[in-house]
């Protein structure tokens, strides 16, 4: 199947380390086995349809910079052909790349209706094409989801809307793409909240917001197993943008609203980078975190400028970073349903077709690198062993007694005296262990 877009390239082939074709894998195999897995399998790569397809290259001081053929000119508006020829472009570009899922939100895929129907009716309409093309290239659909956040009638929130229309409108959106994705047999679903949270108090009541957050995700997962979807229901966490105090900050967050609303087993993460790190934490911190409470599932790959304080979306590029964040991914036990999307988007002055193949390529040789480097620091146990050595002590009979809870404060406070405890400090080996993870990266 050939858009025509990408002209006569062909499908990307791993060419080895050495290769100078920038149309070639260098790390990436999808075939090379991993700690007894495939490589393709472990990793589960997926292309975000909306930044590669949808955007159009603007920035707060300019309009579009990408010319494509599906994107309606000045004056026209946007039609299900345009879409269809979207479709055609993006299921080209994940056949060149051998790139076995993607994700998308409605609003990536279908131009608006006039109304809520003929919305949903168009995206059962892209539902039909992506079916056909799904079956024809064998790409799956890891999560779909749905925009609650560009169109005006979101500008104040979503299920956190002081609007109960607002509120029942986004249902309907959520309960469409819920089906749509189920149909396409996606591996989750995910909501991430646009702008489920607020730009000042004067004018927002948290506790009824947040409230009626839980209420929405509650009926979310009553829906999913009502209709028997298999897949996850995931939350992406974001501290700000688009709105200031965005109710889902970062893992720790989310896991405390989960908590509040009874649904930290029925529901997961997907940690994306850029928001772990204007969150203030490391990607590694939000990927351990979630692991060690129980609701790691997926994340969004990409990178985020270190300086600019807004989410840049800029393709993945730092192995040694990404070999930690991997390193998280396999100690967690790797991926189940979940899967490394990149949402992440060129740079505006990157007009080519190629610059779309370019980008992924580099994205997934980084990330090829960094799960090599991540499977050798496990099967080495090149950071679990010193880990466990400064645990060890915790093994004993009364430590054990202490996190078991057969010990009260008073009788681990007498013990302190009749043992006469004196706690020597022992070298946290920061800079040894960092020498270590040096080696492998
Ligand atoms: C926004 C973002 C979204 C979600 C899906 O920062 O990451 O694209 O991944 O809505
Ligand atoms: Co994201």
């Amino acid at each position: 199947m050939s858009s025509g877009f990408f002209g006569d390239i062909k499908p990307i082939r791993y060419e080895g380390p050495e290769s100078e074709n920038p149309l070639a894998y260098r790390h990436y195999d999808a075939d090379e086995i991993v700690m007894g897995k495939r490589m393709a399998d472990h990793l589960r790569f997926a292309v975000a349809y909306w930044h590669s397809f949808t955007w159009p290259g603007g920035d707060p001081f300019g309009g579009q910079t990408f010319e494509r053929p599906w994107f309606a000119r000045p004056g026209e508006v946007e039609t299900m052909e345009h879409a269809k020829l979207k479709a055609d472009a993006a299921f080209e570009m994940f056949s060149l790349l051998g790139t076995p899922y993607f994700c998308f939100h409605d609003a990536d895929v279908r131009p608006e209706g006039t109304t809520f129907a003929e919305s949903a009716s168009r995206l059962d309409e892209i539902a039909d094409v992506f079916e056909a093309k799904m079956k024809e290239t064998g790409v799956k659909l890891l999560w779909g989801t749905a925009n609650l956040f560009s169109h005006r009638r979101f500008m104040a929130g979503a299920a956190t809307n002081p609007d109960p229309d607002v509120f029942a409108y986004a249902a309907a959106t959520v309960k469409k793409c819920i089906d749509v994705t189920k149909r396409l047999k996606g591996e989750n679903y995910v909501l991430w909240g646009g702008r489920e949270g607020y730009e000042t108090l004067l004018n927002t009541d948290i506790g009824r917001e947040t409230g009626q957050a839980g209420r929405f995700l509650s009926m979310v997962v009553d829906y999913k197993h009502r209709i028997g979807f298999k897949g996850t229901i995931l939350i992406e966490p974001k501290p700000q943008e688009p709105t200031k105090h965005q109710y889902d900050y970062d893992v720790a967050t989310v896991y405390g609203f989960l908590k509040r609303f009874g649904l930290e087993n029925e529901v997961k993460v997907n940690i994306e980078q850029g928001h772990a790190i204007l969150a203030g934490h490391t990607f590694e911190h939000e990927l351990a975190l979630a692991a060690a409470l129980g609701i790691f599932g997926s994340i969004d790959m990409n990178r985020n400028d270190y300086q600019s304080g807004w989410d840049t979306d800029q393709f993945p590029n730092n192995v040694p970073e990404m070999a930690l964040a991997y390193y998280q991914v396999l100690h967690a036990g790797g991926f189940k349903t979940g899967g490394t999307n990149f949402d992440a988007k060129l740079r505006r002055q990157s007009l080519d077709p190629q610059d779309l193949l370019i980008a992924h390529i580099g994205g997934m040789d980084c990330c090829a690198r960094g799960l090599k480097a991540a499977a050798r620091m496990i099967e080495d146990k090149a950071l679990s062993g010193p880990l466990e050595k400064r645990y060890a002590g915790w093994k004993s009979t009364e430590a054990q007694a202490i996190l078991s809870g057969k010990r009260t404060l008073e009788e681990v406070a007498e013990r302190v005296v009749r043992e006469k405890i004196e706690p020597q400090p022992k070298s946290g080996r920061q800079e040894h262990l960092e020498n270590i993870v040096n080696r492998y990266v």
